[in-house]
């Protein structure tokens, strides 16, 4: 998937800013920020969204928020998990990404 920039990212063709890397997925600082706290969980596999993603991949994936909510330091006064699907929902990086926001109190609805 040389064209698809998440998959650059994971390579370390792209530099990033990685807050959590294991073998099954990155987590890093959002290039353009929409919140203090802005981080995307990205699988290391390449799948396009929460459609197409195995149910698996997706558990593991919400199974660490928890965590990594604890080591952003956003566990306590609450955050967000966001995953944009398809055109309607937004989603502009066609690899499935989770966004996880935090830091401030956030507005809704999103639009
Ligand atoms: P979405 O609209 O849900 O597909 O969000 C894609 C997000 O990816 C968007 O918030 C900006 C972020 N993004 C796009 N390109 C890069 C990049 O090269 N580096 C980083 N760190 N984030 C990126």
């Amino acid at each position: 998937m040389n064209d698809c920039i998440f998959c650059r990212i994971i390579a370390g063709e792209i530099p990033s800013e990685r807050v959590y890397e294991d073998d099954k997925m990155i987590v890093i600082r959002d290039v353009a920020p929409a919140a203090p706290v802005h981080v995307l969980m990205i699988p290391k596999a390449h799948t396009e969204n929460i459609i197409t993603a195995e149910p698996e991949l997706l558990l593991y994936m919400f199974g660490k928020v928890k965590e990594l909510a604890e080591k952003l330091g956003v566990n306590e006064k609450g955050f967000r998990i966001v995953a944009n699907t398809g055109d309607d929902g937004g989603q502009t990086v066609k690899h499935l990404h989770i966004h996880l926001l935090g830091g401030k109190a956030l507005g809704w609805p999103p639009c």
